[in-house]
């Protein structure tokens, strides 16, 4: 009967095939309507029912990011509760889904490219960019992601009006979000600075699209990233007029189609000395490209073949005779840049948990239109279950990251005071360097609820992990970036690190009765994080190294957890929240205090260690 069925329809889709060829040789109308309505619904497509099949996945859709968002939401109505802020977020939302998101997949489609000569052979250096990416500088300058920071319209809430607004375009934007991060930062080390280049700073926070500029930031050399002050060997000579001329080679310098940039050298004395270490890295600033569309005194010797972030040019340059303006006070390099690590590295946050609630979205809309088993996703438990870890995960970090931008917030305008300056300068590293390693683990996993259409190019989602990938490797890695959370404390005479305490205290000190489990967690988390860092700290402080990176741990989720408690304190928090924070503090809130009591940090722990890592390789000594 089957067959039978299948047959006649063949028959009919054949009928109506020979009426189009027919028709073709006199006409080139198309079957009408009704003419194809002749065909059973069960033939279509024309050819091979059997080989194309009938069901189609609905695919998930983006929606506007800012009304899918419930702790956004609440939290800016907690926080900043101001109409215009709302209204200018949902806006934008609206024009992440409905125009930047295609323009973000038309800078992954079209990746930049190197044109190092002409045809008649003259060297030009060109990076050729597509034009979404053009489009996406313009949008940056109307919708003011950088300018918001430093119009300070809404006081000391700027820079989380501003963050929040980049969260919403950094998962849509084709890594544009990078050569914004670097902006943000090098007017931040301009303002800093006293304003030395006030026009560059005019340019790189303004709104209008024509004046706006971008800023790379050029610190690593072949030597490597991490050790700045050893691995610079970029040379400045200085000029008559009191400018610079710099020779040398850096060797990753990311968005380097930028109109402007940070970089560091060192400057040669009248002998062509320099002074070693960091007393010898001063700070410089150059515009990219003369006036005639050509560098300014620089090589590009290719562009880097990358695992991700393909959207964006990264390359090597010759530095040859750039001509630049000394920023810093001379050998003050590695401190004044520190400035804009500090920036860079909350973009960095905002990209990693951005990421991560895209990916959520995504997977919560899919489950809606998913059905397996025959159910749809979001009927099956374990999905569920797996999705609302990804949930928790996500809000742990969106908190922190608020956090972050609201201390930022509140020095850049005068307001912090000595506790929130020595948070900020504290969870810095510390948020960046988790959230880094959350973002893969969780767009990873949440690749994998979409089952083998995670692994497909077209699908976007793929990119999505790709670009996390590199979330835990710039600006710092995670070890890096761990023993910068060390730094801080001996800098800082351990001051850094009372400010968490009394912080933490004061918070769990106001949380409501429904968090009891949860505030009972952090409460003796943090006293065994107390009793472990002063034990370490008088008897063995060579053991804190082996536990920086456990230590910052540590510190991201006991301070994630109590935000989440803060939050979930509020009286219009949902019971979603409450469970939010109670799911949060399950886990092991401390691990540096698990790891030294099972003796991970011990001198046998390291023998052990370097025993099992290095077995079967030989010449280890
Ligand atoms: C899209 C393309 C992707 C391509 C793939 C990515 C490839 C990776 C590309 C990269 O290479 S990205 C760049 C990665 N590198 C970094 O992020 C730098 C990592 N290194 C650090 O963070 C070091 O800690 C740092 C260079 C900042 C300092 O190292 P030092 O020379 O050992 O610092 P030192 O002597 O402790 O401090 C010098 C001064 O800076 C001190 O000030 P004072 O002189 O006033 O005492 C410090 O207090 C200050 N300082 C250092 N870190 C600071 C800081 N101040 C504030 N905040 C900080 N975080």
């Amino acid at each position: 009967m089957i067959l039978e069925v299948c047959l006649r329809s063949k028959q009919q889709v054949l009928r109506v095939i020979g009426r189009q060829l027919v028709r073709s040789s006199s006409s080139s109308a198309p079957l009408s309507r009704t003419e194809l309505d002749d065909v059973p619904p069960t033939a279509h497509p024309l050819f091979s029912h059997a080989a194309i099949g009938s069901f189609f996945q609905e695919q998930p859709l983006l929606k506007n990011p800012f009304t899918q968002d419930a702790l956004l939401r609440a939290y800016l109505r907690r926080h900043l509760p101001v109409q215009d802020v709302e209204s200018d977020l949902r806006l934008f939302g609206e024009r992440v889904a409905d125009e930047i998101d295609d323009l973000g997949r038309q800078c992954e489609q079209n990746p930049p490219r190197l044109q190092q000569y002409e045809a008649w052979g003259q060297r030009v250096d060109r990076i050729i960019t597509c034009p979404a990416w053009t489009l996406m500088k313009e949008i940056s300058a109307q919708e003011g992601l950088v300018a918001a920071g430093y119009e300070r319209r809404y006081g000391e809430w700027s820079r989380v009006y501003q963050m929040s607004k980049l969260y919403l375009y950094a998962p849509s934007a084709g890594l544009y979000s990078c050569p914004l991060a670097m902006t943000d930062g090098a007017a931040k080390v301009i303002e800093s600075l006293g304003m030395p280049a006030r026009e560059a700073f005019e340019r790189l926070t303004s709104r209008d699209e024509k004046q706006f500029w971008t800023s790379g930031q050029w610190m690593t050399e072949r030597r490597g990233g991490s050790d700045v002050a050893n691995g610079t060997e970029t040379v400045a000579r200085r000029q008559e007029d009191g400018h610079f001329r710099l020779h040398g080679f850096k060797w990753f310098t990311s968005a380097t189609d930028a109109d402007f940039t940070l970089t560091l050298a060192r400057i040669a004395d009248s002998r062509g000395h320099t002074t070693p270490g960091s007393r010898g890295v001063s700070l410089f600033c150059a515009e990219v490209w003369g006036s005639d569309g050509r560098t300014n005194g620089i090589q590009i010797q290719r562009l880097k073949d990358k695992l991700g972030t393909r959207q964006m040019p990264t390359a090597e340059l010759l530095l040859d005779g750039m001509q630049a303006q000394l920023l810093s006070a001379e050998g003050r390099g590695v401190a004044s840049i520190a400035n804009m690590l500090t920036l860079t590295r909350i973009h960095n946050t905002v990209s990693a948990v951005a990421a991560m609630r895209r990916i959520v979205q995504l997977s919560r809309e899919y489950s809606n239109k998913r059905s397996v088993f025959g159910k749809l996703l979001k009927d099956h438990p374990l999905h569920v279950q797996t999705l609302t870890r990804l949930e928790v995960e996500t809000r742990g970090a969106f908190l922190m990251l608020m956090e972050v931008c609201r201390l930022l917030g509140r020095e850049e305008t005068g307001g912090a005071s000595e506790r929130e300056s020595h948070l900020l300068r504290l969870l810095t590293p510390v948020v960046k360097l988790y959230t880094g390693k959350q973002a893969v683990a969780v767009v990873s996993e949440g690749l994998e609820c979409f089952g083998g259409q995670g692994y497909i190019e077209d699908t976007g989602l793929p990119g999505m992990l790709r670009d996390a990938q590199v979330l835990s490797i710039w600006e710092g890695t995670t070890n890096v970036l761990s023993l910068d959370v060390l730094r801080s404390v001996s800098k800082s005479g351990g001051r850094v690190l009372q400010a968490f305490f009394l912080d933490v205290e004061e918070r769990l000190r106001s949380a409501g009765p429904a968090l009891a489990p949860a505030v009972e967690a952090l409460g003796s988390s943090l006293s065994a994080l107390a009793k472990f860092i002063q034990k370490t700290a008088t008897q063995n402080p060579e053991k804190l190294e082996l536990a920086a990176r456990d230590l910052a741990y540590s510190l991201a989720r006991i301070y994630m957890g109590v935000l989440l408690v803060d939050h979930a304190s509020w009286d219009e928090a949902s019971d979603a929240d409450v469970y939010a924070a109670l799911r949060w503090c399950e886990r092991d809130l401390c691990p540096v205090v698990s790891v030294d009591a099972r003796g991970g940090y011990s001198a046998e722990a390291t023998a052990t260690d370097r025993a099992l890592l290095y077995q079967g390789l030989e010449d280890t000594t």
